[in-house]
């Protein structure tokens, strides 16, 4: 379960995009996206060095998901790389640098770029206990892109096994730096139990979560949905073919019930017939309820992926190849 994944619906929606084939179509969710993952691997190796225990994203490839019909970039990273030391720590000027570069290319095409510490409530393997210097990472952090109103930011990559308060805590200190700095952008809490779907309310994140509070009332519900039998996203193989859309349905009822919206912010399936119908009847299922979901973020994309079953990396990942072409229609009408 260390592994995991799309879509939003707001006033932006109805934006008329052009797609591959020169057709416009409106969008049916806010978001359709890419995990991009590498700043964040070599997690044992701090700070670690560029091009050898981690990667940032090839820029080319930005444009190349975007004329796919993309407009989420969900940007990997690891915050002991950021702030070397502790949470209050100065920045490390190159990694703030490729992050900063990242985010304006990404910005600068009008797509969105979400700031993901991918640390599961972690700094130097240790849960974070620091909520004021949780709070004051976020505010230091959010001071960078105060006004980009095309940068999300994701709280933190799912926590797990943590107390529940904590993790209530935490969030509510990353929504409070933030707004704390003059950023007044999205704002993607996550959950216990590595932020699934499927265990949003049997887990007690929903009871928990509810309760937090934005004074911009910009909260997106980010969750995670993967679709093999444990739900790790380590496998091949999903469960059914409909398996995507019965495992979002508790937590789509809590959005409605709670006038909340939320994001799957990690999802992927394998190469295979079950996978893909299980995908596209997922995704029919967020269009059908994009009152409350807000769009779906493909895990993953990243120069180092390889042969890894749900690589989307143009121009040869096996999901690039296999799995787009069947499912980016769902994210347009
Ligand atoms: C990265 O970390 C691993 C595990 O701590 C260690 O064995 C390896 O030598 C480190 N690599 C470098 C280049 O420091
Ligand atoms: C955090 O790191 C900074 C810079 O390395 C240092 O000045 C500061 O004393 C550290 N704070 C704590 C609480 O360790
Ligand atoms: C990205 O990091 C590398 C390695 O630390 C550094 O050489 C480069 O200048 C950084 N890029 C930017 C735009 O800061
Ligand atoms: C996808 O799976 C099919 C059927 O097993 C296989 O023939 C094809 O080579 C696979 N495609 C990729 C890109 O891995
Ligand atoms: C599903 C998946 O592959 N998740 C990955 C999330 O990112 C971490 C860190 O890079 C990987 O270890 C996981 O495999």
């Amino acid at each position: 379960m260390l592994f995991k994944n799309l879509l939003v619906a707001t006033g932006l929606a109805s934006a008329a995009v052009a797609t591959p084939t020169g057709r416009q179509a409106s969008r049916k969710l806010k978001w359709f996206g890419i995990n991009e993952s590498g700043a964040e691997f070599g997690e044992k190796n701090f700070t670690g060095v560029y091009g050898r225990e981690y990667i940032w994203y090839d820029l080319k490839t930005i444009d190349q998901f975007i004329e796919q019909g993309m407009n989420m970039f969900r940007l990997n990273f690891l915050m002991e790389r950021l702030t070397p030391g502790n949470l209050t720590a100065p920045f490390d000027p190159q990694y703030l640098g490729n992050l900063t570069e990242q985010i304006n290319y990404i910005t600068g095409k009008g797509a969105y770029a979400m700031i993901q510490p991918h640390n599961y409530g972690r700094f130097y393997g240790e849960i974070i206990t620091d909520v004021a210097g949780f709070k004051t990472w976020w505010q230091n952090v959010a001071a960078k892109f105060p006004s980009n109103d095309l940068v999300v930011f994701d709280t933190n990559n799912e926590y797990h096994d943590m107390d529940q308060n904590l993790v209530f805590n935490l969030n509510q200190a990353a929504i409070d730096g933030i707004r704390a700095a003059g950023a007044k952008q999205y704002i993607t809490p996550e959950g216990n139990s590595w932020s699934g779907a499927w265990t949003w309310v049997s887990s007690g994140n929903g009871a928990s979560l509810v309760s937090l509070k934005d004074p911009e009332n910009k909260l997106i519900y980010q969750m995670h949905q993967y679709l093999d039998t444990d739900g790790s996203g380590t496998h091949a193989e999903c469960v059914s073919a409909t398996i995507f859309s019965e495992r979002l349905q508790a937590a789509t009822k809590w959005l409605k019930d709670n006038k909340k919206l939320g994001v799957i912010g990690e999802f992927a399936g394998g190469n295979n017939t079950q996978c893909i119908n299980a995908l596209k009847d997922g995704l029919k299922y967020l269009g059908d309820n994009s009152d409350v979901w807000t769009g779906a973020i493909w895990w993953a994309a990243g120069p180092w992926w390889a042969d890894y079953m749900y690589n989307m990396e143009p121009t040869q990942g096996t999901a690039w190849r296999v799995v787009l072409p069947e499912i980016k229609s769902y994210f347009f009408s």
